[in-house]
């Protein structure tokens, strides 16, 4: 069989070095939701037990996006304060971020100011960030409006989404708009590169 260079059109480097790799990180107060959130938009499955992450928890997805397909890594980082030293060594080479409080825990959402501290301690900081309100499926329960949410996002320039992930409501819409961000953020990375 042949096999002399120059026989394969394109080599198997410019393959690897043609595809995307985004990473997300999702951060939020224990029970949030960011486990389910996750596990929906990867696998599209839900369960109603409370198994809590235990430091840190991963997901892989394809996602097309723009006519690119995006080889996603979701690091889904534990939420209780007890793992803060494992989430440390986890916040590098993130391009976007996901900040998920409950609509229906106002101790998760007045915690938000101290998830974003904790990311830009360990360079998160400048990554695409957005807040994310879950559980929006639990229908008069709702400790924090939407309206008061939006505000604070507003104030910190940061997107904000409702979704459930039991019903699987304004995730996929989510994911797609930060990884069109994200990804568009690291083509501009990898043209500086090129231009220097
Ligand atoms: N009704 C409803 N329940 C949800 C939703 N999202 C998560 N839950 C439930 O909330 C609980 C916690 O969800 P997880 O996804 O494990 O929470 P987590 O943020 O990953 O928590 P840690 O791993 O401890 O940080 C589980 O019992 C889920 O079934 C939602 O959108 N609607
Ligand atoms: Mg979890």
């Amino acid at each position: 069989m042949d096999r002399e260079t120059g026989h394969l059109p394109i080599s198997v480097q410019d393959v690897i070095s043609s595809l995307v790799w985004v990473k997300v990180i999702a951060l939020g107060t224990a029970a949030a939701g960011k486990t389910c959130i996750i596990k929906h938009f990867c696998e599209d499955k839900f369960s109603a037990v409370y198994q809590p992450t235990v430091g840190v928890d991963y997901g892989f997805k394809i996602q097309k996006v723009k006519n690119h397909e995006l080889r996603v890594h979701l690091w889904d980082l534990s939420g209780q304060l007890e793992y803060a030293e494992v989430r440390s060594e986890l916040y590098g080479g993130t391009q976007a971020c996901i900040l998920v409080f409950d609509v229906t825990n106002r101790n998760s959402f007045e915690s938000l100011e101290y998830w974003l501290k904790e990311a830009a301690r360990h360079g998160g900081g400048a990554v695409h960030t957005v807040v994310v309100a879950n559980k929006i499926d639990i229908r008069g329960k709702r400790a924090v409006s939407a309206e008061e949410a939006i505000k604070w996002a507003a104030a910190k320039k940061l997107k904000y989404y409702e979704t459930s992930a039991m019903s699987g409501e304004g995730i996929l819409r989510m994911f797609c708009e930060v990884l069109e961000v994200a990804s568009a953020n690291i083509s501009k990375d990898q043209s500086g590169i090129a231009g220097t």
